[in-house]
């Protein structure tokens, strides 16, 4: 009697130290640190930082931009263009991206923004967790941003104004003209949007226009001429629906932002826009300068 007491007792407590251990996957995090969005950190594997993991399958890697600039987490790599098995897209400073990995392999991937950030996750699989099913897949993709063409379109968080953002491929030494369209979901113009826009090159404003009133619903501008075929950080602020003179009643999402990086040409790519809303509200002044609270 007294055995087979001790005995189930020690199969219990088997089984409880067991199942954890079966199921438990630390998070393992990477970050992508401050000055990344220069070349240089490449040479030092010190794009995403450490560059290169090991995780067991089932396991959850989360990447910390902790960088000023936005940038991606694209499997693939930069000479033969992402390979679709999981894309951040762009996200901004402060913000996280995690993926869970179901399968081994060798899984490289790269900053569509910046394309000497690369790094690489290895996933192994851990010998009782061969016959664990695959859970339902994790797509973490931010999903109210997605590209068509060449163009960028961003839903605003009431789901009332689709913003898109088309731009010429940044070329040193000419104008790049970048247009912005408000359409609402059936892709009808909306009009009478008042906004404004801003773009960098390097850092560098090579378009500012506040209090923008797009009355039927597109605009177009044009940047100074360009220092370098670098990206070019696009980003429109709303700042309300109505008329111009008529600030009081202005209705509508009003401060929301969208951020969007011209990528020019590289690997088989001729250009890319990606697109991400910032989704905190920010603040606007009596002057209509905006601070983005991230
Ligand atoms: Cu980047």
């Amino acid at each position: 009697m007294k055995t087979i007491v001790l005995g189930s007792i020690l199969a219990v407590f088997a089984f409880m130290v067991a199942v954890p251990a079966f199921a438990d996957h630390p998070t393992t995090e990477i970050s992508v640190p401050v000055g990344s969005s220069t070349p240089g950190c490449e040479e030092t594997n010190e794009c995403y930082i450490p560059s290169e993991v090991t995780v067991d399958v089932g396991g959850e890697v989360m990447w910390s931009n902790d960088d000023s600039a936005s940038h991606t987490v694209t499997s693939g790599t930069p000479k033969d263009g992402p390979d679709g098995t999981f894309d951040s897209g762009l996200f901004l400073s402060g913000q996280t991206f995690s993926h869970k990995f179901e399968e081994s392999g060798e899984f490289p991937y790269f900053c569509l923004v910046h394309p000497w950030m690369q790094g690489t996750v290895i996933a192994q699989a851990s010998e009782e967790e061969h016959d664990e099913t695959a859970e339902e897949d994790h797509d973490e993709s931010n999903d109210d941003t997605f590209d068509e063409g060449t163009g960028a379109t961003v839903m605003s968080q009431d789901g009332s104004i689709m913003i898109r953002i088309n731009s010429d491929v940044p070329t040193r030494g000419e104008e790049a003209a970048v247009s912005v369209e408000f359409t609402d979901a059936e892709k009808n113009p909306v009009e009478h949007v008042n906004f404004e826009i801003t773009a960098m090159q390097n850092e560098e404003q090579v378009l500012a226009e506040t209090k923008q009133h797009a009355m039927s619903g597109i605009m177009e501008f044009t940047t100074a001429a360009l220092g370098s075929d670098s990206p070019l950080d696009v980003q429109v602020t709303i700042l309300g629906i109505g008329l111009p003179d008529d600030e009081a009643n202005w209705t509508g999402p009003k401060g929301e932002a969208v951020s969007a990086s011209v990528v020019p040409e590289f690997g088989p790519l001729a250009m890319i826009i990606l697109a991400s809303a910032i989704v905190s509200i920010v603040a606007i002044t009596a002057r209509s300068k905006v601070i983005p609270r991230l």
